[in-house]
């Protein structure tokens, strides 16, 4: 199974002269400030398809970093490491940031050789929508089960599973009716890792990848990463990465389970971001049924 496995990208020696301190001579002279961010990204998506989109360019994070040591001065070394630390956070796909300033001359009064401020800061967990299914088994409980796994691997917060529903299969029509559910949660797991983590799941409980919308023991979809419209949103066009979900906004299997999880849920539909209710009352819902009775 899976480790929580921190790729980082580092930057080290990032030098200028500043103006920051607490003292007059400080503020007035300027003196050599230099910074090492160490930024946590899942790189194994770029790894693959060797495009820059794909990561974080740490050509620009360095140009903020610089920007911030010759900017607007403060008076603490604290506050400078916080500010370069919220400039990297605010960039996509940064889950998490490490930054150590060096104030190489400062006024110490002892001989000394480096006066060293580090700080972690961790970017706040991205809402994330994970579609349920199965069709074959037990399907309640291994959806029960799988729900449970993909929670503690993936750390989810604020989790809310939506009931579940029977649905008519959608596809070949020769297969049995299927539980749908929706699992909701924050996570600061980015979108890739979240997917391999989601194929392990199904992997566990047995899923072979077999007839395209045929029968399966458990079918696990990102839905979407991030909120629709916001920062954190993350769209992709990758073909084993698709985000949004491309057939999620017409498919009632996902967006009746989606909306009691979250009656005021959001879903991009090409450019429009969409309120899955309105989505809902657009859709043909006849084939999904609240399911009543729980299996032992
Ligand atoms: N999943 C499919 C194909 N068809 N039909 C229903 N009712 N529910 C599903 O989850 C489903 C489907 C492919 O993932
Ligand atoms: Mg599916
Ligand atoms: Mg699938």
């Amino acid at each position: 199974m899976t480790e929580r496995l921190g790729d980082t990208i580092t930057v080290t020696g990032i030098r200028g002269r500043g103006l920051h301190g607490v003292l007059d001579h400080e503020r007035r002279d300027g003196q050599e400030f230099a910074v090492d961010v160490e930024l946590v990204v899942d790189l194994a998506r770029a790894g693959r398809s060797d495009d820059l989109a794909h990561t974080v360019n740490y050509a620009e994070v360095a140009a903020d970093v610089l920007a911030r040591i010759e900017g607007e001065p403060v008076d603490l070394v604290e506050t400078l490491a916080e500010l370069v630390a919220q400039d990297a956070l605010a960039r996509p796909l940064i889950e998490a940031v490490t930054v150590t300033v060096h104030k190489p001359q400062a006024p110490v009064g002892v001989p000394f050789e480096d006066v060293i401020v580090r700080v972690h800061r961790r970017g706040r967990p991205s809402r994330v929508a994970i579609g349920l299914g199965a069709n074959l088994g037990h399907p309640v409980r291994t959806l029960e089960a799988a729900a449970h796994r993909v929670v503690a691997l993936a750390d989810l917060t604020d989790v809310v599973l939506s009931p579940w529903f029977e649905t008519d299969p959608v596809g070949p029509p020769d297969q049995p009716a299927y539980v749908n559910g929706v699992l909701l949660g924050r996570t600061r797991t980015g979108a890739a890792h979240l997917l391999r983590v989601l194929h392990e799941v199904e992997a566990d409980f047995g899923r072979t990848r077999g007839v395209r919308w045929g029968a399966r023991t458990l079918d696990l979809d990102l839905l979407q990463h991030g909120s629709p419209g916001a920062a954190d949103e993350v769209g992709s066009d990758d073909a084993d990465l698709l985000l949004p979900h491309p057939r999620a906004h017409e498919r009632a299997f996902v967006l009746v389970p989606w909306a009691a999880a979250d009656p005021g849920a959001l879903l991009r539909v090409g450019l429009e971001v969409r309120a899955v209710a309105d989505l809902l009352a657009d859709t043909d819902t006849s084939g999904v049924r609240p399911l009543h009775l729980r299996e032992g």
